[in-house]
């Protein structure tokens, strides 16, 4: 059983989830660093407990701090929302020490989903279709051997990464030799762990995730796809269900693959299977254990809140929903309205002085701002999210036109403006978009 909830994050993301542990009738302890004191997150909690300075690794991610927040408040419980702590294995492990339910899965499926070679030879394991590559680590000295072997080109990828950092493309032979190296010391500096591995590198893909759910006990359902395509720089700006590319046929296939192989793994919790998606194949590249940023788009197409499961299942009770009961309905897209100039990307933090949200059918926005809220600087950019559903995509694309021309922020930047432009764009309006087309529509628009 799980009665009271620490909500280990801020933001949107803080209050999304205490919104499912007010309707679950759950009471709820809000964190919250000195810069967040006036967090709309603080003030809709039931409790709230300051766990130190601005930045994240004194606060947010301050294990000890939230664990002492959990013991003063009586919490029995941690959801930690996605970023900062929530794939964090030693801290779900010491929770656990502390007879406090992590809202996630085990530390030992956190682990394995977090390094990406033993994450890939899982998948395998499972029958989840991957990327042709090198089996496991490749060394400098067997680098070209197993890069013949693959085919050019390659992409050599860190096994503690993910999100796209050290990674290297090799078109030609004559390129390995310095692509390796240069991953391996981008590698050591960002992770502290210079392996990596090669697989076949996909020239235009798009990204396509499924969303899992399983109780742990090995019964486990797939909640359709999301396409997350469009990203600048890895961070994903505009998400949408069900995939523009996809017909019901190679959803239900794909969603099985994934089901299945979480029954085998007896798999506890909300997770996505990340894939590429290339001439109608899928290529499995990570799996995320946490609640992300997007899934608002299932939801609104499934009319399941994936919160209220997460904490059904950690409180033991399943999943509420069989898998042939789950229906798909219209079309979702989300926006990520961050404070942020809409062409430089550089953030703008600073005091939003008006902040006149839109409404109307299909509509939502999970949002922690308000007018006179002053944006920190020391978090991601990310104020908003604006969800918008229809019965079909084009009902979708043109009522997102509508309540974008609604939706009034001022007093600092944000990327409203970047989606005034991509919901008018012929491409997007036709769905026809892969991974590079975001980067490449923002090149060729900078005048
Ligand atoms: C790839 C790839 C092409 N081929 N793997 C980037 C982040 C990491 N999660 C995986 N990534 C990629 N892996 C192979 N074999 C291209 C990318 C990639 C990408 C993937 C998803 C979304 C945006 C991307 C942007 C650039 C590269």
């Amino acid at each position: 059983m799980v009665s009271k909830i620490l909500i280990a994050n801020r933001g949107e993301i803080a209050l999304r989830v205490l919104r499912a542990c007010k309707e679950l009738g759950i009471a709820t302890v809000a964190v919250h660093s000195t810069a967040d004191a006036d967090a709309m997150h603080v003030r809709l909690a039931d409790e709230s407990v300051c766990i130190g300075p601005p930045p994240s690794r004194d606060s947010y991610l301050n294990i000890h701090q939230i664990v002492a927040a959990c013991e003063i408040t009586g919490a029995d419980a941690v959801h930690p929302g996605y970023g900062f702590l929530s794939e964090n294995a030693k801290f779900a492990d010491i929770l656990d020490a502390h007879g406090i339910t992590f809202i996630g899965p085990t530390a030992e499926h956190i682990r394995l989903m977090g390094d990406k070679i033993t994450a890939k030879q899982t998948a395998v394991e499972l029958g989840i279709p991957v990327v042709p590559g090198s089996d496991g680590e490749v060394r400098p000295e067997n680098a070209l051997e197993i890069a013949r072997g693959i085919g050019f080109p390659i992409l050599i990828k860190a096994t503690a990464g993910g999100g796209g950092r050290g990674m290297k493309v090799a078109r030609t032979e004559a390129e390995l030799e310095e692509a390796v190296s240069t991953a391996r010391s981008e590698a050591a500096a960002a992770f502290g762990n210079d392996a990596v591995y090669m697989e076949k590198y996909l020239e235009k893909p798009r990204h396509i995730e499924i969303q899992v759910l399983g109780d742990g006990e090995g019964n486990a359902i797939h909640l359709g796809e999301r396409d997350c395509s469009l990203q600048r720089r890895h961070q994903k700006v505009w998400e949408e269900a069900a995939s523009p590319a996809l017909n019901d046929e190679q959803r239900e296939r794909i969603g099985e693959i994934c089901a299945v192989a979480m029954r085998k793994l007896k798999y506890r919790g909300a997770g996505t299977v990340e894939f590429l998606y290339e001439n109608g194949e899928f290529y499995f590249i990570e799996m995320n254990t946490r609640l992300q940023v997007e899934h608002p788009v299932t939801e609104a197409i499934t009319g399941i809140d994936l919160v209220y499961e997460q904490i059904n299942i950690a409180s033991g009770k399943g999943i509420s929903v069989e898998q042939k009961d789950v229906v798909f309905h219209g079309h979702a897209i989300e926006c990520r309205i961050n404070a942020e100039d809409p062409r430089t990307f550089v953030p703008s933090p600073g005091t939003i002085t008006t902040f006149h949200t839109p409404g109307g059918l299909g509509v939502r926005i999970d949002s922690g701002a308000y007018a006179g809220y002053k944006i920190p600087p020391y978090y991601d950019s990310l104020i908003g999210k604006l969800i918008v559903h229809g019965r079909t995509r084009d009902e979708c694309l043109k009522r997102l036109s509508r309540v974008l021309d609604e939706f009034v922020v001022d007093g600092i930047k944000t990327t409203l403006p970047l989606f005034q432009d991509l919901v008018k764009n012929a491409d997007i309006q036709a769905g026809n978009y892969d991974i590079h087309w975001l980067e490449k529509y923002l090149a060729s628009t900078s005048a």
